[in-house]
């Protein structure tokens, strides 16, 4: 066991990540949070000040892949210099859990959204953005993640209770086991109830589509009107995101939060977990399917297909699970793929300078 400083126990550091390092980096560095991600810095907090901070190079020259690099919420190993006014991080700590996504279009890679979260706000707005659909595909990215995902309905101010209870009540038919709180940032209705959930020293993060309130809810958090939100900025509109980066800021009520930009697109792969746990009922029917090897899409005796037929699954919800499962592994291979490719690239590189190095 180690002694914690106050300070850092304050921003989220507990025993897990003491534990998984190696005990000369803790005498050798100064431990910090990741709280913001630029273009080739970042901005980390030791509990005291806030400093920028720069790479390694050897960080750097041996990524292989964007998990290698420092995401919002992550615990580094970093030396300060010029008191305190700017630091070098050399080492990322272990990870608690990481959210993930595939980077928009057709590019096959991935870019992380932020690292170390313990609970998970999905955001949907009442008027407009409820889906159950897109709420799905939000679960499988958090529950693949090892985060307790809290589903939070906005703007009930625009409903009567009853439409809002009713919304609640979708989501609770398919989904029993997961917390789901309707709130306003109109009329606070929802926050006391909020806040009394948020526990000090856990790392929160909002994700949901542009628009659903995220920041303003942030604002509302904190008690002031901090960060910019879609009305503040007139320039803003035409669909442009309001949020640009991810912060993680401290409430004063000791919990931490990660603010995020609204994603338009949701791609997810390397999932099973996600699947299996967002999509459980599934999962269980389909220990009885004829077949092990079931794909649940036309074989003879598949118990999934049995349950749709019945209305016991909704056909919407089979459907999703399905497309999500085929999303996931094709984007798998095609990762896979595409890394092969990467290494004999790097491989050939390296031949090539051989060459070139022994005809010098
Ligand atoms: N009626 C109503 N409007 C809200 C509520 N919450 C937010 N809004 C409005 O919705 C718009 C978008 O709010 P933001 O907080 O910027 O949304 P966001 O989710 O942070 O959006 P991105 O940063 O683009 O991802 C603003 O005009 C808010 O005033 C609410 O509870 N009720
Ligand atoms: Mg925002
Ligand atoms: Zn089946």
């Amino acid at each position: 066991m180690n002694d914690i400083p106050e300070k850092l126990e304050k921003l989220g550091l507990d025993n897990w990540y003491l534990e998984a390092v190696a005990p000369v980096n803790i005498a050798n560095f100064e431990i910090a949070r990741v709280v913001a991600v630029h273009k080739d810095s970042y901005s980390i907090s030791n509990g005291e000040v806030d400093v920028l901070a720069e790479l390694v190079g050897k960080i750097i020259f041996s990524a292989s892949s964007p998990i290698d690099y420092p995401a919002v919420g992550d615990w580094v190993f970093a030396n300060y210099y010029d008191e305190n006014t700017f630091a070098i991080i050399h080492e990322v700590l272990p990870r608690k859990s990481l959210l993930k996504r595939k980077t928009p279009g057709k590019k096959i890679d991935f870019q992380l959204i932020a690292a170390n979260i313990d609970v998970a706000f999905i955001v949907q707005s009442l008027n407009e953005n409820f889906n159950l659909r897109r709420l799905e595909r939000y679960l499988v990215m958090v529950n693949e993640s090892n985060i307790q995902p809290i589903v939070l309905l906005s703007k009930t101010d625009l409903l009567s209770p009853e439409e809002t209870e009713n919304m609640v009540q979708e989501i609770q038919k398919i989904m029993p086991e997961i917390q789901v709180i309707p709130f306003s940032n109109e009329n606070e209705f929802g926050l006391g109830r909020l806040k009394g959930i948020m526990q000090p020293s856990l790392t929160y993060c909002l994700l949901g589509s542009s628009g659903v309130g995220k920041t303003t809810l942030l604002n509302n958090l904190i008690g002031e009107a901090i960060f910019k939100t879609k009305r503040v900025s007139k320039k803003d509109s035409k669909g442009r995101h309001a949020t640009t980066h991810r912060q993680l800021i401290k409430l004063d009520f000791g919990a931490l939060v990660v603010d995020t930009p609204g994603m338009r697109e949701l791609g997810n792969f390397s999932v099973s977990t996600g699947l299996e746990e967002t999509f459980y009922e599934i999962i269980k029917l389909a220990e009885d399917c004829q077949f092990n090897d079931c794909t649940h899409v036309g074989e003879k005796g598949c118990a999934v297909l049995d349950a749709v037929g019945s209305g016991l699954v909704s056909a919407d919800r089979y459907q999703n699970y399905i497309k999500m499962n085929k999303e996931s592994n094709y984007n798998e291979m095609s990762y896979l793929e595409k890394r092969k490719k990467d290494k004999q690239f790097g491989k050939h590189c390296k031949s090539v300078m051989k060459h070139i190095k022994s005809q010098k």
